[in-house]
């Protein structure tokens, strides 16, 4: 894997005209949320470690990736994000660690900010090169797509059960998405003053396109993704604001975002499969 691409570029995240050969991987799976999944097996197994790190033994993976998912009061959500997810990541051969930012107290869901704090703590405990940022109810159900990042901002959940297993609009940046470090920094990482549901995606978005990035995405097979069903939680309504809030992006972006961040952390507990950081946000204005 590493001599095919070294002939072509020193980046390990160009990726035109490269195949990716990644070995043990199965394509579509069988994902479904009708029974309750059991950890026990995956805990014993061993294969991961403490705080939700990875690995592989075979070979040395191009990128260390950290992934983000912003958390409140989804547990079950969790164990069926974790019974999936690490077989699919470790067959990718991806050195990576999990981690649950989860907003304390009883304010307004706030995501991008949850993955903006998730960008700075994975930071504090190793040197991460890529992020990918994933709602805690969206499965891949092709092992194909890796959870890795491109030579452009990369979004992976592109075919949504929920949405017909097509692409809702073309600049839908939402539910899992890969950044490089240096992608993140050239947009400030994401605003913090999306409170509630809504837009912060298209915030991203647009951060990149005034960047001069492009979205990388896999192809309508290969992204097919499964959500899990569920009413809306009671502290993420729909943000009334996010129609204003996205026409001033380009006037924010460089004031609000990485350089403004500021929370605190409340605990932080290693567990078996997974780090969970628990935080305070702060309130909306
Ligand atoms: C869009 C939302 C996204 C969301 C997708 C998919 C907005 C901004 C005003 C147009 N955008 O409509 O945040 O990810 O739907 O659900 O509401």
């Amino acid at each position: 894997k590493h001599s095919l691409s070294s002939n072509l570029s020193d980046s390990p995240f160009a990726t035109e005209g490269i195949t990716e050969i990644v070995t043990n991987q199965k394509g579509p799976l069988h994902v479904e949320f009708s029974s309750v999944v059991n950890l026990d097996k995956l805990i014993e197994e061993g294969s991961v470690s403490p705080g939700g790190r990875f690995r592989p033994k075979e070979c040395v993976s191009q990128q260390k990736v950290a992934i983000i998912i912003p958390f409140r009061d989804r547990e079950l959500h969790l164990k069926y994000w974790l019974y999936y997810m690490h077989p699919i990541l470790q067959r990718q051969q991806l050195d990576y660690g999990v981690y649950v930012i989860e907003q304390t107290g009883a304010d307004l869901f706030n995501r991008a900010k949850l993955f903006n704090v998730g960008y700075a703590e994975a930071l504090k405990e190793d040197n991460y090169d890529c992020f990918v940022f994933s709602d805690i109810d969206i499965i891949p159900i092709d092992d194909r797509n890796i959870y890795k990042c491109y030579d452009q901002p990369r979004h992976l959940s592109v075919a949504i059960d929920k949405f017909n297993f097509q692409l809702p609009y073309p600049q839908i940046f939402g539910g899992i998405s890969a950044l490089s470090k240096q992608q993140l920094l050239k947009i400030n990482g994401f605003s913090n003053n999306y409170w509630g549901w809504g837009g912060e995606d298209d915030d991203i978005y647009k951060r990149l396109s005034f960047r001069g990035m492009s979205i990388s995405r896999p192809d309508l097979m290969i992204g097919r993704c499964k959500m899990i069903q569920h009413e809306r939680d009671k502290l993420n309504p729909p943000n009334p604001k996010r129609m204003t809030q996205l026409s001033h992006t380009i006037q924010m972006m460089d004031k609000d975002g990485i350089n403004s961040l500021s929370y605190s952390v409340v605990s932080s507990e290693k567990s078996s499969l997974y780090t969970r950081i628990s935080v305070n946000i702060g309130s909306p204005p």
